[in-house]
């Protein structure tokens, strides 16, 4: 029912607040889809991602996230907001051969620079062709897009391909920021991870931001940027519209 619901505006984009995290500010938003079946109610991405990856459905899918999370960024650029917009790409999408041209053409026609567009995309879907995903990389940063390394550390990526990856940002796991104030383990990945990625002049995110005291010790580890429901979960457009206006 996929195709159907691509046809009939059946999906949504949420989008999630990222944050400055020297200065708490919002710098920008991850798109996040969600299904809105008629009789099984919102359906997670964890739930039929997996399924539209292996119909090949996902191609579709991409292509229809990547022109609302750009319409919407272009309205918010029109209301005078300007926010860098993320969103995700599965590792399907790295082996189409058309995305390059595709992705040109849909920010060509907004008059939206490549730089306000940022890719995510997982350790694993890198490493299931190591050699398509750099080049295709290579070239879509030749473009000017951002891409970001999402699920950071959760993967295969061994520090030696990190070092070879055209990649722009580092998006530390969840499961790192969780355990922040209270894992040690955790306290000393994290810091050496954003020690690392300094070196290699990599930006930070940190996910799955939830108290205000993980914040303040990712600021004195110098990380770059901040996404979790300490801020904000993610949200439908004009929720996003009025947490903006109350919060900044
Ligand atoms: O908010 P959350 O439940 O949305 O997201 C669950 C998972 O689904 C995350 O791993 C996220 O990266 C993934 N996801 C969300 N939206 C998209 C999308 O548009 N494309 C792909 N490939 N993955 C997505
Ligand atoms: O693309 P990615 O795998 O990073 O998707 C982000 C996922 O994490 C989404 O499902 C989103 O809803 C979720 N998320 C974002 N912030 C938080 C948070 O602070 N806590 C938790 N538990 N989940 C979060
Ligand atoms: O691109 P789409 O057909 O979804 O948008 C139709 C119109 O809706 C756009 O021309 C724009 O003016 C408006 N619009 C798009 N996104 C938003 C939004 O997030 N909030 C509000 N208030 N209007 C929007
Ligand atoms: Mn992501
Ligand atoms: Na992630």
């Amino acid at each position: 029912a996929l195709p159907e619901a691509i046809a009939e505006r059946k999906l949504e984009l949420h989008f999630q607040p990222k944050i400055d995290c020297a200065t708490g500010t919002v710098v920008g938003a991850e798109a996040l889809i969600r299904w809105r079946h008629p009789q099984l109610g919102v359906i997670r991405p964890d739930e039929f991602i997996p399924l539209a990856e292996q119909s090949g459905d996902i191609l579709a899918v991409t292509r229809w996230v990547c022109e609302a999370a750009l319409n919407q960024q272009q309205y918010w650029l029109e209301q005078g907001r300007k926010l860098q917009m993320a969103i995700n790409l599965s590792a399907k999408d790295l082996q189409d051969s058309s995305w390059l041209s595709f992705i040109k053409a849909e920010l060509q026609q907004r008059h939206l620079p490549a730089e306000t567009l940022t890719l995510e995309v997982t350790e694993s879907a890198v490493m299931a062709d190591v050699e398509q995903a750099q080049q295709q990389l290579t070239e879509l940063r030749r473009l000017g897009v951002k891409i970001a390394l999402d699920d950071y550390g959760t993967g295969y990526a061994s520090l030696s391909q990190l070092k070879h990856l055209p990649v722009d940002e580092l998006k530390l796991d969840q499961s790192f920021i969780r355990g922040l104030t209270d894992v040690e383990n955790d306290r000393v990945i994290v810091r050496s991870t954003l020690e690392l990625a300094r070196q290699l002049k990599l930006e930070t995110v940190a996910e799955g931001v939830e108290e205000e005291a993980a914040w303040r010790l990712l600021q004195t580890m110098g990380c770059v940027t901040l996404q979790g429901y300490f801020f904000s979960r993610p949200l439908a457009a004009t929720e996003f519209e009025n947490w903006l206006s109350t919060d900044a």
